[in-house]
C-alpha cells in the first residue's frame, strides 16, 4: 500500500511517482495533507465558479485557492501545520461562499460536490480521506494524466499570479478560469478531447498570467536592464534572499538600508539584479552561489541568515549548521525555519528579526569571484534590435536556443553544460529561469558584443522570450512562430516549467524538446498526443540532439 503519491515534478521516484517519501524530501503525511487541500480548493472552485457566472467577485477564494495552489508546488512548503491551518481555514470560507450563494438566489442542493460538506478536524482521519481524494482516485489514466497536467499548469499559473497580486496586479479572468479549470478537473462526463482542450486553454491563461506579472514587475521596478552581477563578497554582514518574489526584495533593501547589513541573491532572485529600481542600493552586492539544490552547501558558507520568499527549499542535513538562520515568508515553509509573517493592509512586512540577526553573523565567505551578465528581457533586447538583425542577415547567428526552465541534482542535467559547451560559435542561448545555472558561468564570448548567453531573469520571465519570438517573427516577416531559426531544449523541473510549457504550446511553438525526462504524469496516450501534434520530443545525447537542431 502507497503512503503517498505524487508525480508532480520531474525528480518522481523511479520516473513513476514517489509512494514512500518525497524525493524532494516531502514526508507522506506533507504529501497526503496536499492531497487534501487541493481537494477542498476544488470544493471551494465549485461555489465560486457559480458565483462568478452570478457576476459576483470572489476575492477571499480566489487568494486561498491561489495561496493554496502554490503552497503546494515541489520544495515551497513543507511545514505540516501550514497545511493542517490552510485546510480547516477553507471550512469556514466554504460556509461563507455557500451563504453568498443562496443570498444571491443560488440553490444550495446543488452544491454536490463532497469537499464542499467536508469539515473533519482529527489528523488521522483527515490524512486517510486524503488517500482517497488524492491523484490515484482518478482511475483512468489517460484521464488523470489530463487533470493532472491541467492542475500542475494551475499551480505553476498561481505562484505568477501571487507575485503580480503582491505587487497590486490582478486580472479577474484568470481566477475565474482557474475556478472554472478546476470544477473541470473534478466533472466524470469531460472526455479526453475535452481535456485536452483544457490543457491548451490553460496554456493560453499561462501566456495572460505572465504577461500580467511582466507588466507588475516592470512597472513597479522599471525594466531589466543589461548588467554585470558581482558574484564575490564583501567584508560586512549580510542576508540572502532566494525565491522569486520581488516585492519582499524590494521592502528587505528598503529595510536593510544605512543598517550595515549587505543583501545578495540566491538562485531565482538573481535576476533582481537586473532592475534599475534595486541596482541603486549600495549595499545590494550581487549574487552569491548558484541554483536551489547547491544550497546545503552554499547556505554554510554564506552565514549570514536566508529568507526564502518562494521555492526552492531543500531540506538541510543532519549536519547542516545553517537551519538556525532560514526565514521563509509567503507560501513557502519549513518547520523549525521562521515564518515572516504576512503584510498587514497597506503595510510592510516585518524584516527586522532577520536585520539583527545578520548582524550577529560573520560576513559571507567567499566562494568565487567575477561578474556574470544578464537582463535581457524583452525591453532591453529590443533596444539591441538592430544588431541582433544585422548579425542574423550577415550568419554571425545561425540560430538561438531557447534553453529556459529548471536547473536541478540530477546527474543527468550535465547535459545541459555539455550541450551549451558544445553548441557551434555562431549560436546563441536565450534563457530564463535556474536552468541558466548550468552555463551561465562558462566562457561562452560573444558574437559582435552580443553575449552568446542572453539571461531574461526568472523563469516566469520566459514570457520575454516569447514576446521576443513573436517580435523576431514580425521583422522577418515570417508567417509562423516555427520559421524563426530558434531551437527550443527546455530543461524542466516543477510545476512553473509546467505553466511555461503550456503556455508556449499555446503560442504555437512546435518541436520543443523537453528534458533531462519527459513527465512521470504524462500517460502514454497524453504523451503521444504531444508528440504528433506538437513535435514534443525528449533529449538525446548532445552530439546526436546539436546535428538534429543545426540541420
Ligand atoms: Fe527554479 Fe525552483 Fe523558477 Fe522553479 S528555483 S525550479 S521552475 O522553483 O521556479 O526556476
Ligand atoms: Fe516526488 Fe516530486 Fe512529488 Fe516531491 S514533488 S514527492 S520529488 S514527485
Amino acid at each position: 500500500m502507497n503512503k503517498m503519491f505524487c508525480f508532480q515534478c520531474q525528480e518522481s521516484a523511479k520516473n513513476i511517482g514517489c509512494t514512500i517519501a518525497g524525493v524532494c524530501g516531502k514526508t507522506p503525511e506533507v504529501a497526503n495533507l496536499q492531497d487534501l487541500l487541493i481537494y477542498m480548493c476544488k470544493g471551494i472552485s465549485h461555489i465560486a465558479y457559480r458565483l462568478n457566472k452570478m457576476s459576483v467577485k470572489t476575492d477571499l477564494a480566489d487568494k486561498f485557492v491561489v495561496d493554496s495552489l502554490f503552497m503546494t508546488i515541489t520544495n515551497a512548503n513543507f511545514d505540516k501545520d501550514r497545511f493542517v491551518k490552510k485546510i480547516k481555514d477553507s471550512y469556514s470560507l466554504i460556509d461563507s461562499l455557500i451563504k453568498e450563494y443562496a443570498n444571491n438566489g443560488g440553490d444550495v442542493e446543488q452544491l454536490s460536490y463532497e469537499s464542499i460538506h467536508y469539515r473533519e478536524n482529527d489528523l488521522e482521519k483527515m490524512e486517510e480521506k486524503s488517500k482517497e481524494v488524492g491523484v490515484l482516485s482518478t482511475e483512468n489514466e489517460d484521464i488523470r494524466s489530463l487533470r493532472e497536467l491541467t492542475i500542475y499548469g494551475l499551480k505553476g499559473m498561481a505562484a505568477y499570479a501571487e507575485h503580480a497580486h503582491n505587487l497590486g496586479h490582478h486580472d479577474n479572468s484568470i481566477y475565474e478560469f482557474m475556478h472554472r479549470a478546476l470544477v473541470d478537473t473534478t466533472d466524470d462526463s469531460l472526455d479526453a478531447n475535452y481535456l485536452t482542450s483544457l490543457v491548451l486553454e490553460t496554456g493560453s491563461n499561462g501566456v495572460k498570467v505572465m504577461a500580467l506579472l511582466d507588466k507588475a514587475n516592470t512597472s513597479s521596478y522599471g525594466n531589466p536592464e543589461i548588467t554585470k552581477v558581482n558574484i564575490g563578497v564583501k567584508n560586512n554582514p549580510a542576508i540572502l534572499i532566494s525565491g522569486h518574489d520581488l516585492k519582499d526584495m524590494e521592502e528587505l533593501l528598503k529595510q536593510t538600508e544605512g543598517t550595515g547589513v549587505d543583501v545578495y541573491t540566491h538562485s531565482e532572485m538573481l535576476p533582481a539584479n537586473y532592475y534599475p529600481a534595486f541596482k541603486k542600493y549600495k549595499h545590494f552586492v550581487g549574487n552569491y552561489g548558484s541554483s536551489w539544490w547547491r544550497q546545503n552547501i552554499e547556505f554554510e558558507t554564506f552565514n549570514g541568515p536566508i529568507l526564502f520568499t518562494t521555492n526552492c527549499i531543500v531540506p538541510p542535513k543532519s549536519t547542516s549548521t545553517y537551519t538556525d538562520r532560514v526565514y521563509t515568508t509567503g507560501s513557502s515553509g519549513y518547520p523549525g525555519f521562521i515564518h515572516i509573517k504576512e503584510r498587514e493592509d497597506g503595510k510592510t512586512k516585518d524584516f527586522s528579526q532577520i536585520i539583527e540577526h545578520a548582524k550577529r553573523c560573520q560576513p559571507p565567505t567567499e566562494i568565487e569571484t567575477g561578474e556574470i551578465i544578464g537582463g535581457f528581457a524583452h525591453a532591453q533586447v529590443f533596444a539591441l534590435a538592430d544588431k541582433i538583425i544585422d548579425a542574423v542577415k550577415s550568419g554571425a547567428i545561425k540560430k538561438f536556443f531557447v534553453m529556459a526552465g529548471c536547473d536541478g541534482r540530477m546527474k543527468g542535467r550535465e547535459y545541459y553544460t555539455e550541450f551549451a559547451n558544445a553548441l557551434p560559435k555562431e549560436t546563441v542561448i536565450l534563457t530564463a529561469g535556474c536552468a541558466k545555472y548550468r552555463y551561465n558561468k562558462l566562457p561562452l564570448g560573444d558574437i559582435g558584443g552580443i553575449p552568446r548567453v542572453l539571461d531574461a531573469g526568472q523563469c516566469n520571465d520566459s514570457y520575454s522570450l516569447a514576446v521576443i519570438a513573436l517580435k523576431l517573427k514580425e521583422i522577418f516577416e515570417l508567417n509562423d512562430i516555427n520559421e524563426l531559426p530558434i531551437a527550443y531544449n527546455i530543461a524542466w523541473y516543477e510545476q512553473k516549467a509546467v505553466i511555461v510549457l503550456l503556455a508556449l504550446l499555446s503560442l504555437g511553438v512546435k518541436n520543443i524538446h523537453l528534458g533531462p525526462t519527459l513527465p512521470a504524469f504524462l500517460s502514454p496516450n497524453v504523451a503521444n498526443v504531444l508528440v504528433n501534434n506538437f513535435g514534443i520530443a525528449g533529449i538525446k545525447s548532445v552530439k546526436e540532439d546539436i546535428e538534429y537542431f543545426m540541420a
